[in-house]
């Protein structure tokens, strides 16, 4: 799964993504615009995994990871680096988009000011006509094929990119159209950037992080509430100062600060959540190990993540809560509490379930 920073130019998403992947990557100064795409792929913290890694000790441990791509700034549709940047930002599975609050007269602005919701105005154009022009040419296309030879389905397609032609002209979003699962389906070639899991980060300054009332924080969530978008407040460069301090420093810097959380596993953690993810563990004495899956995926799928033949040759799960395992200590005193499940290829795989497969191949 890969998650792209994006926004205007100077919003802070080079910072962003050196805080998060704890990288070095060159951040924008007066001179540079960099092109450079930088990615990284960052392991998800899991407190579950480290706990099961002291108990099993296991050869290797292995956290749930996602991968962050950082875009150069959407400046304006007209140039050809625009739309390379939108094509960039439509081969990710979620957006994260990256608004500037933090203040500072020297550092050029597309507006000359800040002003959040204009720039969100701004980047939700850039999106709905870049899904625009796509649906465009497929109407085009449809009705061209229809002339030679109308099929339902064609009627049934040529009437579903109507719907969302007139979604994207009232100014919204594909994301708020109700599709049944095989419109969704046939949709998805298209990797329509108004259709994808998006989270607002308001990059701002540590004053505006820990006031609400500041008119550019309060103008940011008011934007994004109208649009029902979620928005996280970061301060991108107290956070990369502190994502380059050792695991140690940085625990006894954020309890200096009262921080509950890093930036970095706050930004980490909505991720996972945004993607709709959950973790399936395996134990043993070689490995302890995180998996991400979708929510709502079978044990036979998920089986298909460690190996192909796990899931052909798929016969039960056993299945054991984490939250069993540490409360009883051992599998075998699971075992004796009647904690363990045997579950079929249907089951629904939960957040935090340990399983062993059963499998013949
Ligand atoms: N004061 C302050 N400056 C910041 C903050 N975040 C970023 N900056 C500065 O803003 C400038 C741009 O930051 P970048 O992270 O390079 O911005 P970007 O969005 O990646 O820029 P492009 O890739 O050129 O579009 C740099 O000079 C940063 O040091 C912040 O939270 N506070
Ligand atoms: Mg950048």
């Amino acid at each position: 799964m890969k998650i792209g920073l994006a926004g205007l130019p100077m919003s802070g998403k080079t910072s962003i993504f050196n805080m998060a992947t704890r990288a070095k990557a060159q951040t924008r100064d007066y001179l540079a615009q960099t092109d450079e795409i930088n990615n990284g792929i960052i392991k998800v913290p899991d407190a579950r995994i480290d706990k099961l890694a002291t108990i099993f000790k296991p050869k290797k441990t292995t956290f749930a990871t996602v991968e962050f791509t950082d875009i150069p700034g959407i400046s304006n549709a007209e140039s050809k680096s625009a739309s390379k940047t939108l094509a960039n930002i439509r081969s990710c599975d979620a957006i994260m988009l990256v608004v500037r609050l933090f203040p500072g007269e020297e550092v050029p602005h597309i507006h000359n000011k800040i002003d959040p919701a204009a720039d969100l105005d701004e980047l939700s154009l850039e999106f709905i006509f870049s899904d625009l022009e796509m649906i465009m040419n497929k109407i085009e296309r449809l009705n061209k094929e229809m002339k030679a030879g109308k099929k339902p389905e064609m009627v049934r397609e040529m009437e579903l990119m109507e719907r969302l032609r007139k979604t994207l002209e009232d100014n919204k979003f594909i994301s708020t159209v109700e599709l049944t699962e095989e419109e969704e389906h046939g949709l998805r070639g298209f990797r329509f950037l108004t259709q994808k899991p998006l989270l607002l980060i308001g990059n701002c300054s540590d004053d505006q992080f820990l006031s609400d009332s500041d008119s550019a924080v309060q103008s940011f969530k008011t934007a994004c509430q109208e649009r029902g978008w979620s928005p996280m407040l970061i301060s991108a460069a107290t956070e990369m100062e502190i994502s380059a301090l050792s695991p140690e420093e940085e625990a006894i810097f954020l309890e200096e600060y009262g921080i509950k959380e890093s930036g970095r596993n706050r930004l980490i953690s909505e991720a996972y959540r945004l993607l709709n993810y959950i973790s399936f563990l395996t134990v043993g004495e070689d490995e302890v190990r995180a998996w991400p899956l979708q929510k709502g995926t079978s044990a036979q799928k998920a089986a298909g993540r460690i190996h192909s033949d796990i899931e052909r040759g798929f016969i039960r799960a056993e299945v054991v809560a984490c939250k069993d395992f540490f409360e009883k200590g051992t599998m075998v005193a699971v075992k004796a509490a009647g904690l363990s499940r045997l579950e079929g290829k249907e089951y629904i795989v939960e957040d935090g379930d340990i399983i062993n497969f059963r499998f013949n191949v």
